[in-house]
């Protein structure tokens, strides 16, 4: 009779040390099992679409579940690395059960087993249930899962494997055929590089919209923007520069992954409650003849003297013209617009209509737009939170009513009308910095879009409100810079800033914060003088 490893753990006399010098075996063959299960997917991965990759997928249905507190602490407490972080979470989570996993599939193959499969339907099932999902969604993860098993249990089995006669003497009997695993081990971890890094490479060659963002050439504009007053840019150091470089470009989305739309593949179906539904190429977009306007971006999620906001020179195609060329059925009040990836904004109709530059945008600051920043075109309504108006990728536009129609972030309990708050900055003095007596500026920015800003004043210390020296308003569409020129005398100092807008509204002191439809406050800085 074959003495089988069940029969020596029955007769064992030192059960604890059973088995631990597999231990790390075991650990291992969890891990390259999951390495192996998430490579494969990857490759799969690369015909079937972006999305469809276990990882992101989950990663991108953690985002949509999100609570909105939560959400809200990842953008304040990462900001543009929440991503990285989330995904970095995920990754370090599923090692972790791949560990644990392997560990138990050495006692029971059945739960190694049946763990990389319920990892494989949890991929499955976010994967499908992506706005642009299908059936299709779930092959990633489903083929990915079952290499894995076939890999856990080509590791487990050497791992397991009886011990010749001879050698099942003392603490040697722990059925470990090392030259066994190593081989399936070795296999298993090839076949993850393998194919992670042509899944990557695949899918990096395929996207490769990087390469036709740069042989775009934009027309002139039929109307440019400008001219600048002299005195728009103050050029203090510390204070933000009046157009923020595309790389620095404050970046608020969803998307885990930047999408990829080059644009040849880009058209923009326009439907709904229009005379006639029209799908226009972007050929056809910019032949229509582009504007250039400076115009302020701000996220509703910005908290008072917060990042999420930034100024650029646009280049776009005008919306309301063309919405009227197409006909809007009276009764529509709401533009849904869509992403690629399947994010929504809903903008009030009236709103896109009133004369604003509201605009189909297809450059930024002298380029075609950024990929990040919703390259090949993205909306643009100057006076709203991105939010609710700034759709990147934008590839569905229909024109619906607000009671039939809630866009992603109404669903998540924002605000469907979201006009920007007039608000003030201080860029420096920063927090907590400590500065030279003697003269400084406290410098920052103001902004009230669609309305200007007529004035700023400052508080030192709980003093009396002194006006700080505005400099030029380009467009009421535009932040504003401001300094005030201060002599500095040593201590500590608190500098509080409010600003009045054109229409004659006042930056109220109240703090609330940004959900459901911006934060309000008087942005502070406590520094020190020395
Ligand atoms: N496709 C898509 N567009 C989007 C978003 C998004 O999540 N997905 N976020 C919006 C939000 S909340 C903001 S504030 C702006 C930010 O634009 P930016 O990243 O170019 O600064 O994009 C808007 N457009
Ligand atoms: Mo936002």
């Amino acid at each position: 009779m074959t003495v089988t490893d069940e029969h020596l753990q029955v007769v064992a006399p030192d059960p604890p040390r059973r088995g631990r010098g597999r231990r790390p075996f075991a650990v291992l063959s969890g891990l390259l099992a999951a390495a192996v299960t998430l490579g494969v997917a990857e490759l799969v991965a690369v015909p079937i679409g972006p999305g469809s990759a276990p990882v992101l997928a989950v990663g991108a249905a953690a985002i949509d579940a999100a609570p909105a507190p939560l959400k809200q602490f990842a953008v304040d407490n990462f900001g543009t690395h929440d991503k990285a972080v989330l995904l970095g979470g995920i990754v370090a989570v599923l090692a972790l059960a791949a560990a644990v996993l392997g560990l138990l599939g050495l006692r029971r193959r059945s739960i190694g087993v049946g763990g990389i499969v319920l990892l494989g339907v949890v991929g499955a099932i976010a994967a499908v249930a992506r706005p642009v999902g299908s059936l299709a969604y779930a092959l990633p993860s489903v083929l990915g899962a079952v290499t894995g098993v076939l890999a856990l249990l080509a590791m487990l089995t050497p791992l397991r494997a009886p011990r010749p006669a001879h050698a099942q003497h003392g603490p040697g009997r722990r059925g470990l055929n090392r030259r066994g695993f190593l081989i399936a081990g070795g296999v298993t971890a090839a076949a993850a590089a393998v194919s992670g890094a042509a899944g990557k490479l695949l899918l990096d060659a395929r996207n490769d919209v990087g390469a036709s963002r740069a042989t775009v050439r934009l027309p002139p504009p039929q109307s440019v923007a400008g001219p600048m007053p002299p005195q728009t840019e103050l050029d203090i150091l510390g204070l933000s520069s009046f157009f923020t470089a595309n790389a620095d470009f404050y970046r608020v989305d969803t998307a885990l992954i930047v999408p990829q739309l080059s644009p040849r593949d880009w058209s923009l179906r326009i439907h709904g409650m229009v005379d006639a539904e029209r799908t226009i190429s972007y050929r056809e977009l910019i032949g229509r003849g582009l504007i250039q306007r400076d115009i302020t971006l701000s996220c509703v999620s910005n908290e008072v003297g917060g990042p999420y906001i930034s100024n650029a020179r646009w280049l776009g195609v005008p919306l309301a013209p063309l919405l009227r060329e197409i006909g809007i059925t009276p009764g529509a009040d709401q533009i849904v617009t869509r992403s690629v990836d399947g994010w929504t904004a809903g903008t009030p109709v009236d709103v896109v209509l009133d004369g604003r530059d509201a605009m189909l945008a297809v450059g930024m600051n002298g380029a075609p737009l950024p990929l990040s920043h919703g390259f090949p075109v993205r909306m643009l309504v100057p006076g709203l939170y991105g939010y609710v108006s700034a759709t990147k990728w934008v590839v569905d536009m229909e024109l619906t009513t607000f009671s039939s129609v809630s866009a992603y972030w109404q669903q998540r309990g924002w605000a469907a009308q979201a006009p920007i708050k007039t608000e003030s900055r201080i860029d420096t003095p920063k927090p907590f910095a400590t500065v030279a007596r003697g003269p400084v500026p406290i410098v920052g920015l103001a902004w009230a879009p669609r309305k200007g800003i007529e004035m700023v004043e400052l508080s030192i210390d709980n003093g009396p409100w002194l006006t700080a020296r505005l400099a030029d308003q380009d467009t009421t569409d535009t932040w504003r810079q401001w300094v005030y020129d201060w002599q500095a005398t040593p201590g500590n100092h608190m500098v509080r800033v409010r600003a009045t807008d054109k229409s004659g509204y006042r930056q109220t002191e109240a703090r609330v914060n940004p959900i459901p439809d911006g934060a309000t406050g008087w942005a502070s800085s406590a520094f020190t003088v020395r």
